[in-house]
């Protein structure tokens, strides 16, 4: 079925529309900025409650902070589709959320009953990870996979643990995991993500499918050492923490550019100099890495070079080191039955796709090691995302949200 030029156009134009108005949900005027448990997060999704009615779904909640829509099909197995709703700080409009407006509109196209399945949109809660360091959070609890415990070692620059920020937005955090998928009743999964990276963009074509998403392991970093006066102390008296760290982020750079290959990447993102005056010795700096590979073993290779990079200087300097690994999460490959589908359906639009593995995580990688899980990727301009610049054109969202509809109407012949 070739879809009509004028049904992508019109159906763009509304993506559009619904992403310009979510976008003013933020803290920030520069970029979109919706951290969990935020009044912005909140006025999202009570705009995405009514984006979901509108399309003809029922609405909740769960405990983790996410919002649900469902589809009713001929019968309880569930096919999810769905993203993120949280953004980084002063990220882009269309990270995550344009996602969960995508599975919005694949609802919009089916009546109750139809499909063989029953279609259930999610908003995921703080993907990111970035006000309080861990990440996945609503994936892991509908996964079951959280405890309430945890929730009070993620803390935000405030010192607030994610614990007492779910009290404080009238979620109990007991309940974290309360309204956990029963996986096995789950058909399958599928995210439309933007993809982040210039690769669809370079290659000028509209739609990507995701063969894996690599592994990620991320640290919060204290290195300690003592305040002295910049101009008394000699520099053989110093404990600057600030040398260490400065050693920890070229290992990281140098090690991850080391296995010259795209997947593997080190960052340290965060480097937080205390005192921070001019002329005082630095006392302790608060770090943070993000190591990432599709293939585990290199992965732990880097972090273990870091570490031990780190280690050597703080000894030669005299510094107290404190790490505390705030997300473990190993590399998946999507689910090669979804993908073929995928596949099948963008042929038959005759839309022309590349399959690539995604470096950047989203709630699609703790899935696919429990479920099938496949996305789909829309350009992104120049490659730049998590920032203000960060764009996608609505046309080719539209195409993704053509792609799935394909698939599913496929699916429900084939049965
Ligand atoms: O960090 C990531 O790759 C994603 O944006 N959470
Ligand atoms: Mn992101
Ligand atoms: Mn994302």
């Amino acid at each position: 079925m070739m879809v009509e030029e004028q049904m992508i156009g019109s159906l763009a134009g509304r993506i559009q529309q619904e992403l310009a108005t979510l976008s003013r949900y933020s803290a920030t005027e520069k970029g979109v900025t919706r951290l969990p448990f935020t009044k912005e997060a909140e006025d999202a999704l009570v705009c995405l409650e009514k984006m979901m009615r509108e399309a003809g779904l029922s609405t909740c909640r769960d405990g983790s902070g996410a919002l649900h829509g469902f589809l009713p099909g001929k019968s309880d197995k569930l096919f999810i589709i769905g993203s993120h709703y949280d953004s980084v700080v002063e990220g882009g409009a269309y990270d995550g959320i344009a996602g969960v407006v995508c599975g919005i509109e694949i609802a919009r196209h089916f009546s109750p009953n139809t499909l063989p399945f029953t279609l259930e949109i999610v908003a995921f809660n703080d993907e990111e990870g970035v006000r309080f360091g861990g990440g996945f959070l609503s994936s892991k609890a509908l996964l079951g996979e959280l405890k309430p415990a945890e929730l009070k070692n993620y803390c935000d620059a405030d010192g607030l643990s994610c614990y007492e920020a779910m009290q404080r937005s009238g979620y109990d955090p007991e309940k974290i995991s309360e309204d956990a998928w029963s996986v096995e009743n789950i058909v399958g999964f599928l995210e439309i993500h933007i993809e982040q990276g210039a690769r669809l963009y370079q290659a000028g074509l509209p739609i990507g499918l995701v063969t894996g998403i690599v592994g990620m392991r991320r640290f919060d970093i204290e290195l300690t050492g003592r305040a002295d006066h910049a101009g008394t102390t000699p520099m053989n008296m110093r404990a600057d923490a600030l040398t260490a760290a400065a050693a920890f982020i070229l290992t990281a750079q140098k090690a991850a550019k080391e296995r010259a290959a795209p997947d593997v990447v080190a960052t340290v993102g965060v480097c937080e100099v205390r005192p921070g005056t001019v002329n005082t010795v630095p006392a302790s700096v608060h770090l943070t890495l993000d190591v990432r590979s599709l293939d585990a073993a290199v992965r732990d290779e880097v972090v273990a070079e870091c570490f031990a990079a780190l280690r050597k200087a703080a000894a030669e300097n005299d510094l107290t080191v404190k790490t505390q690994e705030k997300l473990t999460v190993a590399p998946v490959k999507m689910d090669e039955m979804l993908m073929a589908r995928l596949s099948e359906a963008m042929t038959e639009e005759d839309i022309s796709y590349m399959a690539l593995a995604s470096g950047a995580g989203h709630d699609a990688l703790p899935i696919a090691r429990r479920l099938p899980a496949a996305m789909l990727f829309v350009p992104s301009r120049d490659g730049r995302s998590h920032c203000p610049e960060e764009y996608s054109e609505p046309e080719d969202f539209a195409r993704a949200v053509q792609v799935a509809i394909h698939m599913l109407e496929d699916w429900s012949e084939a049965l």
